[in-house]
């Protein structure tokens, strides 16, 4: 993470990073949507967006997100070449979001069971937390991402009336912008929703929720098993998807020597 990065996460608790996907990675995204997906009720984990395309696998451990990840999600003693201290928790994808969305309900906040944020002797802890792709332009007041920014460490809870964007917009409401390729990380200890959408172009967003390795939010859980198939997918990946627990030496999710035999899809 950059110094600005730091700075932003810790104050804002978010922070965008342009230019995570390119242009042939934006399309093959939006070419192999099967559908939209929400953590309630869940897909069949056997036609889960991670079996839509290699692409979607790979999302799961990007050479410039996953350190971020690591920094943010925190494990002070993660030796170097140890496994991802994050798992998957969840995968959601938007492409509900069309003109006359009327806008979602603010969610999140400080204190809950597994969206935590903490900052101790010059590191972060967080429990859930988003990597939101954004495959179309949401400009400002367009509609896209809002959030109150500093909640991540609010104590006071948020005046009723806030939460439903529908009725209104709190001027406390930051509107974030991105355009696509581009990636919004923020804590799900932030108070945060979706806008009401007004233009005519479409919003699809894809939703990567990773959690520290030993936790989670989701009560539906993968199965790297399923993965060993593939040939995309590697011990790290593999790691990524192991359900929650610490991580110790013969439990029975540890990963097992794979057939030479794999497939490409
Ligand atoms: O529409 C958005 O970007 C926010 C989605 C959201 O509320 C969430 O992922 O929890």
């Amino acid at each position: 993470m950059t110094d600005e990065q730091r700075f932003l996460f810790d104050t804002r608790g978010y922070f965008i990073i342009p230019d995570v996907l390119s242009e042939h990675q934006i399309e093959t995204l939006k070419a192999t949507i099967k559908n939209s997906t929400e953590q309630f009720p869940p897909v069949p984990q056997s036609e889960g967006p991670l079996h839509w395309h290699r692409l979607w696998r790979d999302l799961l451990d990007l050479p410039h997100l996953s350190p971020i990840l690591e920094e943010i999600i925190g494990n002070p003693r993660r030796v170097p070449d140890a496994m991802p201290s994050f798992r998957l928790d969840h995968i959601n994808v938007h492409t509900h979001v069309a003109k006359g969305f009327k806008g979602g309900m603010l969610h999140g906040g400080w204190n809950t069971v597994t969206g935590f944020f903490r900052y101790d002797n010059g590191r972060f802890y967080n429990g859930l937390t988003t990597v939101s792709f954004e495959l179309y332009d949401t400009a400002p007041n367009d509609g896209g991402f809002a959030c109150i920014p500093g909640s991540h460490k609010g104590n006071v809870a948020m005046p009723e009336g806030w939460a439903d964007l529908s009725q209104g917009i709190p001027e406390a409401v930051a509107r974030v912008a991105a355009t696509p390729g581009d990636a919004i990380i923020f804590t799900e200890a932030l108070i945060h929703g979706t806008l009401p959408w007004t233009v005519d172009s479409p919003r699809t967003t894809v939703f990567y929720k990773f959690s520290p390795h030993a936790l989670t939010w989701s009560a539906d859980f993968f199965e790297p098993r399923d993965f060993y198939d593939y040939s995309d997918m590697d011990d790290r990946k593999l790691a990524i998807l192991e359900p929650p627990n610490a991580r110790y030496r013969h439990r029975p999710t540890a990963l097992e020597p794979r057939d030479a035999e794999t497939t490409d899809a």
